[in-house]
């Protein structure tokens, strides 16, 4: 397997952690999305989106993170298999994709890598509001549950991936116990990996 990645990218990480966690070997290929290496005719051949992670295995391709996790994941203890279960998993999937990402991810990399403009000040503001609100909906849940759904999986996976650095985008975390506790459970499963 290869996985097209982006070291300090949360969606590049998901895949990286659940790769660790079945303990699958990957060749990885570094994308310099700052430098538009996602954005070249040869990348864009790989991905028509332009975007990583992307995952070629054995020559089939596969690009969008939360996906990449739903293939590697099936059959596995990090993707129930009961219908219901699974079901919810893609809930909190696609949660992570409309509700906190664009948000809380999306924050980060400006701060990060955007200069100081009034731009990103717009921009960072016009993020807040929904990265509160997408913290609270998981502080509410899990205030009574441990993990997402059930026992560990590939929904705690998507959203630990950004929420463990929410900080880094202007979102810290000191009101959120609950995540906080969640945060140090996930970090404790077997073969977990940091980041970086
Ligand atoms: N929904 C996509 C988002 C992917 C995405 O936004 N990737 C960013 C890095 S985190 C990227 O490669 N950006 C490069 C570009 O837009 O050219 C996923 O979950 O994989």
């Amino acid at each position: 397997m290869k996985l097209y990645n982006v070291a300090y990218s949360g969606n590049s990480y998901k895949v990286r952690l659940l790769l660790a966690q079945l303990g699958i070997a990957c060749e990885i290929v570094e994308v310099d999305i700052l430098r538009g290496a996602s954005r070249t005719p040869e990348f864009l051949n790989i991905n028509p989106n332009g975007r990583t992670p992307v995952l070629d295995d054995d020559g089939f391709v596969l690009a969008e993170s939360n996906a990449i996790l739903t293939y590697l994941a099936r059959g596995t203890k990090f993707l129930p298999d009961d219908r219901q279960k699974f079901a919810l998993v893609f809930q909190w999937l696609c949660f992570e994709q409309y509700s906190h990402e664009p948000y809380i991810a999306t924050s980060r990399f400006w701060l990060q890598h955007k200069p100081d403009t009034t731009e990103r000040l717009a921009v960072l503001a016009a993020r807040r509001d929904g990265g509160w609100a997408a913290l609270k909906v998981m502080e509410d849940h899990l205030g009574k549950n441990d993990f997402f759904v059930g026992d560990y999986s590939i929904a705690d996976i998507a959203l630990f991936a950004y929420t463990h650095v929410s900080h880094e985008g202007g979102f810290p975390l000191d009101d959120f116990p609950k995540i906080q506790g969640w945060i140090e459970r996930v970090k404790a499963e077997p073969g977990f990996i940091p980041m970086s």
